[in-house]
């Protein structure tokens, strides 16, 4: 998501970073290009308008700050005009009551369950409370049975079905039970447009159970039509946000990026795929600087920290400072990159996304490679992953063999073998991992990277 307007504005102030000075007409030509990227990303049209003009008024009003390069201010600008579009702060849920009630909301098709679902399995798990889920889906056959297949693989109760109930009868009997929870999940019945019946249906439903949130599912890929869906939900339900679903199939994310400024209510979650964990929090302010090249870089730790086994992490950090690094460490590494999920998807959140992540695929780094260094790492001995010293040329043949690929792919993964290995030594004269960081603090003190994020914050 966001892909193509991020390499959009990445050009646009490409085209402006070499320039020491920024003319009227510079700024005019960038403004413009910004206002295109923004327009073909399916931002609504009145919601451009707004944003440019406060992007104009600062840039053009701006005092110029020595040591900083115009085009680097102007990226800031940006960014900020965006955050605020964005709606500031997410602060994920403060459950002040008990039990909590979530109440979810949107047409067939647009992910309620899979979403209900989804919060589910993350409120359990990342505040630790006890969830019940429920559905009142009685129109279509197997609705309340998807919800109730969910809960049993993720470990989350759900209602009890009894047959022939309706709406009103589901949440009665739910409401004997409240008591037990925490928070309350309630999964709704949509329709395939916006209707009457539904409406009246959901918000009757709302009177009886007073919910915290309620939140509204929109299909990413509905466009712009979106906002149209999300204002008819809120001038009916009040929603306190919006759960924009399968942006995955969705490069542009327009209507996410306008859904706040258009109607008022801001996107906490986006859903990313169909499996259960595909759901993440809605930051603006990551969001900003992931379309804009900064990179996620808060979210990528994050994600490593919850999938890599840190004890694994740091023997390995440590027997590669010792210098003691060999392809039994290689392929270990190799299981937690897999672990985080494929190379480009870590890539999507590293600063420079546009240009850094094409240029390490087109020099050959990607899953593929990895398979294939992989597979030439199982076919050596336990003795040659250890002791590489030992692999002259009848056992690379022999290890190539295994492997199904040249010799020549198997020197040259021992070449890389002995970079990283000399890297690790030359670091390890430098003061290791720690010394890197020193330095790294010492830039950024300097005011050199003023984009850079808070290293102290990294656990290593
Ligand atoms: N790719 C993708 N598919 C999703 C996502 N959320 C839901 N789906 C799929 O969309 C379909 C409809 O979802 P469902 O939760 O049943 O929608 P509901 O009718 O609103 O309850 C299912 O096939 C889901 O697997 C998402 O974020 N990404
Ligand atoms: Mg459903």
């Amino acid at each position: 998501m966001f892909e193509s307007l991020s390499k959009k504005l990445l050009k646009t102030f490409d085209a402006i970073r070499g320039k020491d000075k920024l003319s009227e007409g510079d700024v005019k030509d960038a403004l413009r290009e910004i206002k295109v990227a923004l327009l073909e990303a399916d931002v609504s049209l009145s919601v451009v308008k707004d944003l440019l003009k406060r992007i104009e008024e600062k840039a053009v009003g701006q005092k110029i700050i020595e040591d900083v390069s115009p085009a680097n201010q102007v990226v800031k600008i940006v960014n900020d005009e965006l955050v605020s579009m964005l709606g500031e702060k997410n602060d994920g849920f403060v459950f002040d009551k008990k039990p909590y009630v979530i109440l979810m909301a949107g047409l067939n098709g647009s992910g309620k369950t899979t979403t209900t679902a989804k919060l589910g399995k993350f409120i359990t798990e990342k505040y630790g409370k006890k969830v019940l889920m429920l559905s009142t889906d009685v129109y279509r056959p197997q609705a309340r049975e998807q919800l109730s297949i969910w809960g049993e693989r993720i470990g989350v109760d759900t209602l009890p079905i009894i047959q022939n109930e309706t709406p009103f009868d589901i949440i009665k009997r739910a409401k004997k039970v409240f008591d037990d929870y925490d928070v309350v999940l309630v999964d709704t019945a949509g329709r395939v447009s916006i209707d009457d019946e539904m409406m009246d249906e959901i918000s009757k439903i709302k009177k009886e159970i007073l919910p915290s949130e309620i939140l509204l599912c929109v299909d990413a890929l509905v466009g712009q039509d979106g906002i149209n869906i999300a204002r008819a939900f809120n001038d009916v339900l009040s929603l306190t946000g919006i759960v924009m679903t399968r942006v995955d199939g969705d490069a542009r994310g327009g209507s996410a990026l306008s859904m706040k400024a258009s109607i008022g209510v801001p996107v906490k979650f986006l859903g990313s795929g169909e499996k259960i964990d595909d759901l993440e929090l809605f930051f603006p302010d990551r969001i900003a600087s992931r379309i804009l090249g900064m990179g996620d870089i808060v979210s990528l730790v994050e994600k490593a920290q919850e999938k890599i086994d840190e004890a694994e992490a740091s023997r390995l950090a440590e027997r590669m400072m010792a210098g003691q690094f060999t392809f039994e460490d290689m392929l270990a590494q190799f299981k937690q990159v897999k672990k985080m999920g494929s190379i480009a998807g870590i890539m999507k959140f590293l600063p420079g996304i546009g240009g850094l992540a094409e240029k390490l695929q087109s020099m050959g780094m990607n899953d593929g490679m990895m398979k294939r260094q992989e597979a030439i790492i199982l076919s050596m001995t336990s003795k040659e992953r250890r002791n590489p010293d030992i692999i002259l040329m009848g056992r690379k043949k022999r290890i190539a063999k295994g492997a199904g690929v040249s010799v020549s792919d198997v020197e040259k993964l021992i070449r890389q073998y002995q970079k990283t290995k000399s890297m690790m030594d030359q670091m390890n004269s430098m003061g290791g991992i720690k010394g890197l960081m020193a330095m790294a603090k010492q830039m950024q003190d300097s005011g050199e990277f003023a984009n850079m994020p808070d290293l102290s914050q990294f656990k290593l």
